[in-house]
């Protein structure tokens, strides 16, 4: 059989390999394509000439609408299958030589019968269509904490968003050229447009395979993913390379991968603190990454909004990078009064999919304006008008958008140490129980509180929506290996950085009151909290003022949490805080029995905190 090294037409990228690719790059492409048998396969080369040309083929087959340049400059939308509109966590695997490096967390299948599995399903796969060659580097080019990957696509749509998420091109194969370790990340829709008689049948809008796997194989640092072309389960560099395989490499090489997100705050004395955020999937990680600030004189700047890198630097302290180059954020629910940034962001260059077209060729979603426009194309394509009773956007709408386009993006934000972090932040969506923040007694405390949260069920993976999950360090979906090797991973760093250990808090935004309303403005005022944290860093005598100790931790003193302004009650202030120690000793047996399902491989660290937990309660 012949591989074709030519552009397919029309497309007019890279027609030749560019000069001597990593020999073992070569192979295994070479080998791909023999297995899943492209008309072409396409070197990318991340130049914006073949990202016009790219976007030209998927506008010439159907596959993406240009929106109207007026609005929405070089940006387009994309609508999916309606089977393929989120992660699949029950068809995403971890495929350890061992089933317990895997964990009772995740679905694990041996490595060689997954393989064998999977080699039919590539068979062919992609019969009629261009595999794409892309190499990219999670992180700046040639960073200190950066790492590098080639995924390998027969997806165009795939490879635009690659472009807006990752650094992709010629520098990061030089330095795989130059034998950098890099992550082997393949990638197929599985739906091959010339059949087994040879019969070419015709495209649609959004192909894909009912039949989907993610799966990691953290051993030989390997991605195959079959079946779905949505952002989680298809644009690899993301949570399958950046979380689940990086969680393995960190964990040998004594770092951390985490779903966090970066910012930088700073006083109006000009005091600034880096700060890592870990929440759920759709918990308003992108609204806190880009806050705009209720309190005069207060700063947030962005680094990352999904996640960070952290490793500890020659000074001891823990530095961080995201890793990204994009945003792939939640649509529904931001809008100018939730998230101005964003709305900001996402002024062109975008690739939105499965939001709403308006009749004047612009995107719309719940929650970008207060009121519907009165006609839409919805995210199926159907007509919509408001009433219908249902949404015109996807829940899980996304947009796809550079980092470097936010107005509120930090100017170290590709810094190549990274930044150092002074506090990691714990978050969920609870709506009772959890109090609006609280700080950890101490990092083997933090701990606990990461690997105990839980959060209700989003949109942004399939699933009942509003149930309760355990999601420790809201890594569930993202843990590349054994869940409590990893909560003991992070005691051993705790221990390396001794007295330089950031400081730990925890957060809930989404406490309700009895009568079922939210108490806590949220949005831009979580700035509040975000300033008492910063007064607690500071170490001052006023920091030692500002709290006092609780039975699941340290929180804000009287007075020193600032709500002027809000219209809070003294009742909803105390409900925010309110600790039941009845309903807090059944979320112990709860916890409880969430770590028994871990065996004894939870690190006894955690066992004593439980312990402690429990006391404080009674003694409450
Ligand atoms: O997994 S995605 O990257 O598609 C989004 C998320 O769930 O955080
Ligand atoms: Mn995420």
């Amino acid at each position: 059989m012949t591989i074709l090294e030519s552009r397919p037409t029309p497309s007019g990228a890279r027609a030749e390999a560019p000069s001597a690719p990593a020999s073992d790059v070569r192979a295994w492409v070479d080998q791909v394509a023999a297995l899943t048998q492209p008309d072409a396969v396409v070197w990318c080369d991340g130049s914006d000439r073949e990202r016009h040309e790219l976007t030209q083929v998927l506008l010439d087959e159907g596959k993406l609408i240009r929106l109207n340049g007026e609005y929405r400059p070089g940006s387009y939308l994309a609508r999916s299958d309606p089977d393929d509109v989120a992660r699949v966590e029950s068809r995403t695997f971890i495929c350890s030589q061992d089933r317990d490096d895997a964990g009772p967390t995740n679905n694990w299948v041996d490595p060689a019968e997954m393989k064998a599995e999977l080699t039919d399903r590539f068979a062919g796969s992609m019969r009629g269509r261009t595999l794409y060659v892309v190499p990219f580097s999670m992180g700046p080019v040639g960073g200190r904490l950066s790492k590098l990957g080639v995924q390998l696509t027969d997806s165009a749509y795939v490879v635009l968003s690659m472009y807006i998420m990752t650094r992709v091109g010629a520098a990061p194969l030089e330095l795989i050229e130059a034998g950098e370790p890099w992550v082997k990340a393949l990638h197929s829709v599985g739906a091959p447009l010339i059949d087994e008689a040879g019969i070419r049948h015709p495209d649609v809008e959004w192909p894909c395979n009912p039949d989907k796997y993610i799966a990691h194989f953290p051993e030989t640092r390997e991605i195959w993913s079959f079946g779905s072309g949505y952002g989680g389960n298809a644009l690899l560099g993301k949570k399958s390379f950046a979380l689940r395989i990086a969680s393995v490499i960190a964990r040998d090489e004594g770092w951390l991968a985490e779903h966090m997100l970066l910012i930088k705050l700073t006083s109006p004395v000009g005091r600034t603190f880096h700060l890592a955020a870990a929440f759920p999937s759709a918990c308003g990680k992108t609204n806190l990454a880009m806050l705009r600030s209720t309190l005069p004189g207060w700063k947030v700047e962005t680094l990352g909004d999904d996640i960070a890198w952290l490793r500890q630097g020659e000074d001891g302290r823990l530095w961080a990078i995201n890793p990204e180059n994009g945003f792939f954020g939640v649509a529904p629910g931001t809008g100018e009064s939730t998230n101005p940034n964003a709305i900001e962001t996402i002024w062109g260059n975008t690739i939105f999919t499965n939001a709403a077209l308006t009749d004047d060729g612009d995107v719309w979603w719940e929650g970008m304006t207060d009121t519907a426009p009165l006609h839409l194309t919805d995210w199926q394509g159907a007509d919509w008008t408001p009433g219908l009773g249902r949404p015109a956007a996807h829940p899980n709408a996304r947009f796809t958008v550079p980092a470097a386009q936010c107005p509120s993006i930090a100017d170290d934000w590709e810094a190549h140490d990274g930044v150092p972090i002074d506090a990691i932040i714990f978050g969920g969506r609870r709506a009772t129980n959890v109090p609006l923040v609280l700080e950890a007694r101490d990092w083997e405390h933090g701990v606990f509180l990461g690997a105990t949260i839980a959060s209700e069920q989003t949109a942004a993976a399939e699933g009942a929506v509003g149930a309760l999950r355990r999601d420790p360090f809201a890594m569930l979906p993202f843990c590349g290996y054994n869940m409590a090797d990893y909560w003991a991973h992070w005691v051993s760093v705790g221990e390396r950085l001794g007295d330089k250990a950031p400081k730990i808090f925890q957060v809930n935004w989404f406490r309700k009151g009895a009568d079922g309303r939210y108490l806590w403005p949220g949005f831009g005022d979580n700035i509040r909290v975000l300033e008492w944290i910063a007064a607690r860093l500071e170490g001052t005598d006023a920091s030692a003022e500002a709290a006092v100790d609780g039975p699941l931790g340290v929180v804000p003193a009287e007075g020193a949490l600032d709500v002027s302004g809000l219209g809070l009650t003294e009742t909803d202030l105390d409900e925010l805080f309110a600790v039941d120690p009845t309903a807090w000793q059944a979320e112990a047996d709860l916890t409880e029995e969430f770590f028994a399902g871990f065996g004894d491989r939870v690190p006894a660290e955690l066992q004593t905190q439980l312990a402690e937990l429990r006391a404080r309660l009674a003694a409450a």
